[in-house]
């Protein structure tokens, strides 16, 4: 991982990584080890269903394949929790149809703005489009980003309807040849039936302003906040019932000590993460790359 990453997510890193070292050269393969490993994973927040699946493979692990050496058992663990982050399978980090969801102050427009500005370094052409109609404050939050980032965005001009307002983007992606368009919407959790029509209704006029036959990738993520912890899970489910989600973008790692969010995120809420963000600047983004993390955690 780049330095400066690794800097400003250090939080999630010192306590777990010098624990788990300790946990790791003062102990022997059993119960007492299983139990440490336990309350570490425990208190990094990685959920009680979570740490006892983690737990359970690792001493059958242990067991099956007859393992004494300490370093051995480290890698079937760095092996167990790699697997738990790569068996939801991989899908397009950048769609040239983006829809971001999530709950108020979880991060969308400051993502929708780092997002835009990774693929306009890109060369690519890029549409944002202020989709959040319900305050002027947040439309001009994106205007902001998109005056400093020098990328087009799409506001709504006489429709308060989001829907609307992502028709006529969608036709001005097509007729001025964007690459991608990235929508930034509303965090409003108003009773899951309004969300779920009002995001019913935001996937039917994707398809009518694109046109039957089109080859366009269209992905949504949704963002969760690392600083919310287990707290955030339920909001989040909440969308996932009523909506066909992609992907989780994991913002504000930057104030999170608790690394193991990221194996319970993954694990209950049955979605990759693809971005995590670690900061407010446009460069505090990063592909989450599972082989990466749970080799930097286990140190
Ligand atoms: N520390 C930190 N703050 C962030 C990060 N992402 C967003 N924020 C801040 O969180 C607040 C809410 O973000 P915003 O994008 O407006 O959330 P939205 O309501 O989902 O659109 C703002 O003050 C952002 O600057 C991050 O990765 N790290
Ligand atoms: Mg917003």
């Amino acid at each position: 991982m780049f330095k400066f990453i690794k800097d400003k997510i250090k939080k999630v890193y010192s306590e777990f990584t010098s624990k788990i070292t300790s946990i790791f050269s003062n102990n022997n393969p059993d119960e007492k080890f299983l139990e440490e490993l336990k309350v570490l994973l425990i208190s990094a927040d990685t959920g009680v269903k979570t740490t006892a699946f983690i737990i359970n493979k690792l001493k059958e692990n242990i067991k099956s394949k007859n393992i004494s050496d300490m370093n051995l058992v480290k890698s079937e663990l760095e092996t167990i929790l790699i697997d738990l982050l790569q068996e939801r399978s991989v899908i397009n980090a950048s769609p040239e149809i983006l829809l971001l969801v999530g709950i108020n102050g979880t991060g969308k427009t400051t993502f929708a703005a780092k997002i835009a500005n990774k693929l306009k370094n890109d060369g690519k052409k890029v549409l944002l489009v202020a989709a959040d109609t319900f305050r002027a404050a947040a439309v001009e939050q994106l205007e902001n980003w998109a005056k400093k980032i020098g990328v087009q965005i799409f506001v709504p001009t006489n429709s308060s309807d989001p829907s609307a307002v992502i028709f006529d983007a969608l036709i001005k992606f097509k007729k001025d040849n964007y690459d991608h368009i990235i929508i930034d919407t509303a965090g409003r959790l108003q009773t899951k039936v309004n969300l779920l029509k009002e995001l019913e209704k935001i996937y039917r006029v994707i398809s009518k302003a694109l046109g039957e036959n089109h080859q366009k990738t269209i992905s949504s993520f949704i963002t969760v906040d690392a600083m919310l912890g287990q707290n955030s899970f339920e909001q989040v489910k909440v969308f996932k019932e009523v909506t066909k989600l992609d992907g989780i973008v994991l913002t504000k790692f930057d104030g999170t000590g608790k690394g193991g969010i990221v194996f319970s995120i993954v694990s209950q809420l049955d979605l990759p993460i693809v971005y995590i963000t670690f900061g407010e600047d446009l460069a505090d983004i990063k592909t989450f790359d599972s082989k990466d993390f749970v080799k930097e955690l286990l140190g």
